[in-house]
């Protein structure tokens, strides 16, 4: 029996069916016994591997838990990397982590095969035959670290977030424990699993109760709607952005089709929204389309999941309710002094078993994002009715575009490499679909003309999609305080008034 209380659950569901694709059904014994085979084979002649870093390229669905669970099994902490990144930012992960292994699948494979030759990292096939005879696993204790993600923050380049196996339970435990996950519970997945929102509360919540995934390559309303109108799924999650293209694709569809996957929508258990913020008008439509009130919960690569609206009880629009079970949060002024009282802004901190270990390798980072023991979100929030609101970051150099957090800074430093570019400035503009558009405001080498295709064209291979800039406007000189520093809000303004 696996000593980790994650796999121990899944052998006490053995039989049950983990994922579901159109294709074909695997149980949690499948899963089991791949992940001990490559577990296996990841351990080559060690036995334990005293956490090497594995960086994990596998799209979401069966293969990814084996490759997940292998890690685990034989020691190592997991690296999961975003698919679609470009070159440059994998090199970036596996150098920052110093990876020793990539596993990844066939299709992966050509793709990432010279870096990892150039980096000199083992590359592994997440279906390598077994070894013979097959190798005994290591005991893993829960403080052994398990998972490095990289967020973006207030520095140019990502960090690493450390969490220990406990964290993930912790996290996974308040989860389940809130939204009441059971077995038979089945819920679709198609957010990229290098985040918290895909890898802990789905898939890891999912499988922790015994509940079946349905993986997908990535969203399509269309996909999605075909399995909501056959009442595929009891539960349901997803980011702000995708819940306005629903509501787009809904209202285009025919009068029929759209009655028939409203009623899907409205026989599921749960639906819940995350990873940026949910207008309140978004929220109140998806209700009068659906008759399904969304439960909106807020959360942070750091900590897991913090707040949320009840289960039971009222789901206000606006609003991400409160602390989660195992999750202590506070909301400190600006004077330093501990908020008592509704109405009162103050920064969202947080303490608990969840909240990660450390940033990797960088030890001052860490200790700045503590306070006497609590986490500093950086969230501003504030108390009302009993309920928390959120209502902003404190850092005008992190933005939120279709769930994903972005640093302006490291969107800066590229754009800098630009031959045209000599000052740039980002920031993000409200934007009714993504929530934030990227905007690059620009101070130009000559007078060539510079435009926004053309740059976009040259951000390709560069930069990930979503952190192309969507909007670009060139200026004669950016704004500047009287320290000669550019200021974000006077940027926002000029931008305001084009
Ligand atoms: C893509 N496009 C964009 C953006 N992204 N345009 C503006 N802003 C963007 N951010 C454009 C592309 O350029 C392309 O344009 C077109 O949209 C389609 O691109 P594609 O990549 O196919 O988009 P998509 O597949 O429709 O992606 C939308 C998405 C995706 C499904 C909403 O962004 C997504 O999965 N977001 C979720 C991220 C997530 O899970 N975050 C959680 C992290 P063209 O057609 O012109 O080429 S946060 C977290 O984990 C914390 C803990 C939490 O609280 O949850
Ligand atoms: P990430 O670092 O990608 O985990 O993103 C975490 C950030 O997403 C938080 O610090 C918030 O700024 C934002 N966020 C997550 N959930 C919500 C929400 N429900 N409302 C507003 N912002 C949110």
């Amino acid at each position: 029996m696996p000593e980790l209380p994650l796999l121990a659950r899944a052998c006490s569901h053995r039989d049950r069916v983990a994922f579901r694709t159109a294709k074909q059904a695997h149980t949690y014994q499948n899963l089991l016994d791949h992940s001990a085979r490559l577990a296996s084979v990841l351990l080559g002649a060690t036995d334990d591997l005293q956490e090497t870093r594995v960086a994990l390229l596998v799209p979401a669905g069966p293969a990814y838990v084996a490759a997940q669970w292998a890690i685990w099994r034989a020691g190592g902490i997991k690296v999961p990397i975003c698919l679609s990144a470009t070159e440059p930012e994998w090199e970036y992960a596996l150098t920052d982590s110093r990876a020793a292994i990539v596993l990844t699948d066939a299709p992966m494979t050509a793709k990432i095969a010279p870096l990892c030759a150039r980096l000199g990292v083992r590359l592994v096939d997440v279906n390598s035959p077994s070894t013979n005879p097959a190798k005994a696993l290591p005991e893993i204790g829960p403080e052994r670290r398990a998972m490095i993600l990289y967020t973006s923050g207030t520095t140019s380049k990502p960090k690493g977030v450390v969490t220990t196996h406990a964290n993930i339970q912790a996290q996974i435990e308040s989860l389940v424990t809130a939204w009441e996950w059971t077995a038979a519970d089945r819920i679709p997945l198609f957010l990229p699993m290098h985040h918290i929102h895909g890898i802990i509360n789905i898939n890891c919540c999912a499988l922790w109760s015994g509940a079946t995934i349905e993986p997908f390559a990535k969203f399509d309303a269309a996909t999605i709607f075909d399995r909501v109108r056959a009442d595929a799924y009891t539960v349901f999650m997803a980011v702000p952005t995708i819940y306005v293209k629903l509501i787009q694709a809904l209202e285009a569809a025919a009068p029929a089709d759209r009655a028939a996957i409203v009623g899907g929508f409205a026989r599921m258990r749960l639906m819940v929204s995350g990873s940026a913020a949910l207008p309140a008008s978004v929220h109140e439509q998806w209700t009068a389309l659906t008759g399904q009130k969304l439960l909106e919960r807020y959360g942070m690569t750091e900590i897991g999941m913090a707040l949320s609206n009840p289960f039971h009880g009222e789901r206000r629009p606006g609003a991400v309710g409160l602390a989660l079970p195992g999750v202590e949060v506070r909301l400190k002024a600006e004077t330093g002094a501990i908020v008592t009282t509704e109405e009162e802004p103050g920064e969202i901190q947080v303490r608990g078993a969840g909240v990660f270990r450390a940033y990797w390798n960088r030890p001052e980072a860490s200790a700045e994002s503590f306070d006497d023991g609590w986490f500093r979100t950086g969230d501003m929030a504030v108390r009302e009715r009993g309920y928390y609101r959120i209502m902003g970051r404190l850092s005008v150099d992190i933005l939120k575009s279709g769930g994903y957090k972005l640093s302006a800074l490291e969107i800066e430093a590229a754009l800098l490499e630009h031959p045209q570019i000599q000052e740039c400035a980002v920031i993000g503009l409200p934007d009714d679909t993504w929530g934030e558009a990227v905007t690059a405001v620009v101070v130009t080498k000559d007078a060539t003309p510079l435009e926004l295709p053309a740059l976009r064209d040259w951000c390709k291979g560069r930069l990930s999609v979503y952190k192309i800039p969507q909007r670009l406007l060139v200026v004669k000189e950016l704004p500047r305080n009287a320290m000669g520093k550019v200021t974000k809000p006077a940027v926002r303004a000029l931008c305001e008034a084009v």
